[in-house]
């Protein structure tokens, strides 16, 4: 990349959560930048014209002129590189970076690094809450979304820390070049973001960039699409279901009738203790593990966070049991894979039958590798949202379909159709924007509407 004279206009492109931070940083530092969004109203606009009275500020598109003008351009994750003004920048020569670079060329702790299409929010939290148990001042953020979460760059604006552990997304990783990481990981990679990649492979590219001047590694054995496409000289950790063989490497075993979790031949703690349920959760507790073990966080505690820690809201969170049915949660089901995980892990633990509320914006997704699972554990789909008609002709008769136009009215749908015994599941396997704020808002109403069922 580039080198960037620091006295030269940066433009921030976005003003949503990563361009506000963009600015703040640019502003401790004293350097002239100007902000650009393709709205008239973004969400920061208020917080940054309080904090930035008289900043330059450009809304309604994305002015060519001010963009060719740029000493940098610094990207929002919204905003694909792809679009014909900031490719056209690029063609022109003009630097493209985002804020995950900019707090690498700043951040002097170790950073822990994860991606995935699934499973980076709980890898991340656990990590964090492990760190926080020996009293190492840990900060978590990034991509992740929550009250207690912010942007990398607020992150190093929050005082001097020993460990930074970020969430990062496909979107966040484009135009990551020079990441760094002390140890970095792509969980697994299954469908998502379709809308905004050309391909599978686009989409794994982006997660790629993780491992850019990487110290350490770690691979999932059970997803090939976690290895690094370049070998390097970084140290490499593994884990996976099957029994562990080296000692950089986390696995299950069987001892005394019960599975364990190992490092090599080391026993760490019967999987049942895991507080965090459902197969997947083994695996992104042995993720935990490995990135806690890689920057020196004692086993120890580790294992207390695993025994502890009960999992983030909307996430397969189990609400109430109402005469005999369980009422799952899981907003945070975005994308197949995810809803596939969860009906299998609700299954698990329910003696009848699933009823699924699903829908919302495909993001152009292959829904059909849902199909096994809804026909054997699922007896009542409820459809919500935009895509709706596409996941009804792909259903066809393999379960029995319901629509509705509110989550509240979903709600009571799947509420009559349940009896003693069944679970009601929310997992839309879409996002949410079509009828919600977010994935967080959509869980909100759900869990309104299951707690005033009487
Ligand atoms: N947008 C425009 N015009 C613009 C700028 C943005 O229309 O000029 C739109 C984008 O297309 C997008 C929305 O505005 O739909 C938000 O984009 P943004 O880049 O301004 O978003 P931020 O508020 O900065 O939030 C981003 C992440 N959002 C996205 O990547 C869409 C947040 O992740 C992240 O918490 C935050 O940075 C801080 O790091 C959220 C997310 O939904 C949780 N992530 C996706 C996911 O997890 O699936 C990737
Ligand atoms: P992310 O931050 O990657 O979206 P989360 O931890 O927030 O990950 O979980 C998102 C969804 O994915 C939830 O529905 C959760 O049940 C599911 N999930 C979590 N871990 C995994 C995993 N390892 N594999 C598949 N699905 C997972």
């Amino acid at each position: 990349m580039t080198q960037v004279m620091d006295d030269k206009l940066a433009v921030i492109v976005g003003l949503g959560k990563t361009g506000l931070s963009c600015a703040r940083h640019f502003h401790a530092q004293g350097r002239p930048f100007k902000v650009m969004d393709s709205r008239f109203s973004p969400p920061a606009l208020a917080e940054f014209e309080t904090e930035f009275p008289g900043e330059l500020i450009e809304l309604g598109g994305f002015s060519q002129q001010s963009l060719l003008q740029a000493s940098e351009i610094v990207l929002s994750p919204g905003i694909s590189l792809q679009t014909p003004e900031i490719a056209f920048a690029i063609s022109q020569g003009v630097p493209v970076t985002g804020d995950i670079d900019i707090f690498s060329r700043e951040v002097k702790a170790p950073v822990v690094a994860v991606t995935g299409s699934n499973g980076k929010s709980t890898v991340v939290t656990l990590v964090s809450e492990m760190a926080r148990q020996v009293g190492i001042s840990v900060a978590v953020g990034g991509n992740l979304d929550g009250r207690a979460s912010m942007p990398a760059l607020d992150l190093l604006r929050s005082g001097e820390r020993d460990l930074y552990v970020l969430e990062l997304s496909s979107f966040q990783l484009e135009t990551t070049s020079n990441l760094q990481a002390e140890i970095a990981v792509i969980l697994n990679l299954t469908e998502d973001h379709l809308d905004r990649y050309a391909s599978m492979d686009a989409y794994a590219a982006a997660k790629q960039r993780i491992f850019h001047g990487a110290r350490q590694l770690l691979v999932n054995r059970d997803d090939p699409a976690s290895e690094p496409w370049q070998d390097g000289p970084a140290k490499r950790w593994t884990y996976g279901m099957a029994p562990a063989t080296g000692d950089q490497d986390y696995g299950v075993s069987m001892k005394d009738g019960d599975s364990w979790l190992m490092r090599g031949s080391r026993h760490l703690m019967p999987v049942r203790d895991i507080a965090l349920v459902g197969r997947h959760n083994i695996g992104n507790a042995m993720a935990a593990l490995a990135l806690g073990h890689a920057v020196g966080i004692p086993e120890a505690a580790m294992i207390t966070t695993l025994r502890e820690f009960g999992g983030l809201p909307h996430r397969c969170q189990l609400l109430r049991n109402l005469r005999g049915v369980d009422y799952y949660n899981d907003s945070k089901g975005t994308n197949v894979g995810a809803t596939l995980v969860a009906i299998e892990s609700v299954a698990e633990r329910c003696r009848g039958e699933i009823v699924l509320i699903a829908g919302g914006i495909g993001k152009d997704a292959d829904f059909s590798p849902l199909l096994p699972a809804l026909e054997r554990y699922v007896k009542r789909v409820v459809l919500i949202g935009r895509d709706a008609d596409k996941l009804a002709r792909l259903i066809g008769n393999r379960a029995d379909i319901m629509r509705a136009s509110s989550m509240e009215e979903a709600v009571n749908e799947a509420a009559s159709s349940a009896v003693d015994g069944d679970a009601v599941l929310l997992s839309p396997a879409c996002a949410s924007f079509d009828m919600f704020k977010d994935f967080a808002h959509r869980g909100r109403v759900f869990t309104a509407a299951v707690e005033s069922l009487s």
